[in-house]
């Protein structure tokens, strides 16, 4: 049988190398696009051992000539659009680009699609963000939107213009509507891997403390290859429809500091400050997904709960400092990462 065709945009990010290892693993042929950066970011596909395994494209998110020739070269049978700016905290400070990336590159993806083979089937990498604060409930597919950060404004966008393919176009166009899902690939902007990181380095000497903003926001964090999953089984019903995925847990910041410093033995309020300019303009209160359809339609159940999770994130990052204090060199970001109280950026007045 001839093997399906996959292309990933966003491959170099920590969803993409996931989705790719599971989709090489089920023999998909997988192409993924990356950017032509001056710094080649592939230290992920390099950790799961799979760089050499996947097609590359090189296309850009705001270069729609760039996305058409990745789908016209790689005619894939699922599309799984996954790269944007994903950063909510830097979309107040860009958020023209953020509007850009992650809301209107999705029309052109998906025009590109129409045009070329409006068979191939589309998924949306849509984000619990787009509730905002509407509801002070666990959050579904029914549940209102309230966006509330310029990076939540382009995912809802991104979310109604699949939508719209789907049914003005009849085309197989699906949002995963995911809550936080985290492992240890997750990029050092982020709460969980800027602490866990954090934490590893201080147990070693090599830190001093962790700065940090909002400790009492809620979010619902399960395990990034469980949700990749998802994706997938998203793309094989044989009608298109969208699913929230997410754990139905939700815990604070500060509990998931709380369970990192506890895991090293620290105590982690000798280590944790507080500092204004990580809070943010907008923040969101309280995200905690009720996946009850996914569960009962696609089989979905994530398994990796709150306090597995922060382990296998704090052991990945200690044991990659003990290797890197013996000398040893492989794939990875933090080395070189900028310390977070060197960098400035818009704040509440
Ligand atoms: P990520 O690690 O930040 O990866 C983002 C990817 O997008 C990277 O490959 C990045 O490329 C690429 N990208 C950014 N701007 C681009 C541009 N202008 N042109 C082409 N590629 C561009 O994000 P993630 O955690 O894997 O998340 C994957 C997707 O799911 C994102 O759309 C995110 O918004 C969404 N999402 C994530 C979560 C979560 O908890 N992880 C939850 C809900 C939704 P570089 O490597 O070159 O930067
Ligand atoms: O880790 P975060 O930056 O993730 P956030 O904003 O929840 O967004 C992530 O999940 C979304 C799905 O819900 C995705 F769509 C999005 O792409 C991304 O993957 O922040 C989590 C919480 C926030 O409440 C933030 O205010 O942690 C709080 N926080 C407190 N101190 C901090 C910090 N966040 C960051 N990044 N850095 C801090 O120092």
């Amino acid at each position: 049988m001839k093997s399906k065709r996959a292309l990933i945009t966003g491959i170099t990010g920590q969803d993409g190398s996931y989705l790719a290892k599971f989709l090489l693993n089920k023999g998909y042929t997988v192409f993924g696009t990356y950017r032509r950066t001056s710094t080649p970011n592939f230290w992920r596909l390099s950790y799961h051992g799979i760089s050499d395994q996947i097609e590359y494209i090189p296309a850009d998110l705001i270069d729609t000539s760039s996305l058409t020739e990745a789908i016209r070269i790689s005619k894939p049978d699922e599309l799984y659009n996954l790269a944007a700016q994903s950063y909510v905290g830097s979309s107040f400070d860009q958020p023209l680009t953020s509007g850009e990336f992650t809301g209107l590159a999705v029309t052109r993806i998906l025009e590109s699609i129409r045009i070329i083979d409006p068979g191939i089937k589309f998924y949306q990498a849509s984000s619990s963000e787009i509730y905002g604060n509407s509801v002070n409930t666990s959050q579904n597919e029914e549940t209102p939107f309230q966006p509330g950060s310029p990076y939540a404004i382009a995912k809802l966008y991104g979310y109604w213009i699949t939508k719209m393919y789907r049914d003005g176009y009849r085309m197989f166009a699906a949002n995963g509507i995911l809550f936080n899902h985290e492992s240890p690939l997750r990029g050092l902007e982020f709460v969980t891997r800027k602490i866990t990181n954090a934490a590893a380095r201080i147990k070693l000497g090599l830190q001093k403390k962790l700065i940090l903003g909002n400790l009492d926001s809620l979010r619902d964090w399960g395990y990034a290859p469980e949700y990749v999953e998802g994706m997938w089984k998203i793309l094989q019903l044989k009608k298109p429809e969208d699913f929230v995925l997410g754990t139905n847990e939700s815990h604070t910041v500060k509990e998931f500091v709380e369970n990192t410093f506890e895991h090293l033995d620290l105590d982690w309020k000798k280590y944790v400050k507080i500092d204004k300019k990580f809070l943010r303009i907008v923040e969101v209160n309280r995200l905690e997904g009720d996946s009850s359809k996914a569960k009962k339609k696609i089989k979905w159940n994530p398994k990796t709960k709150f306090k597995k999770l922060v382990e296998i994130m704090t052991d990945a990052d200690l044991d990659r400092w003990q290797r890197w204090q013996k000398g040893e060199k492989f794939a990875w970001d933090a080395p070189n990462y900028i310390q977070e109280d060197k960098t400035l950026f818009r704040t509440i007045k």
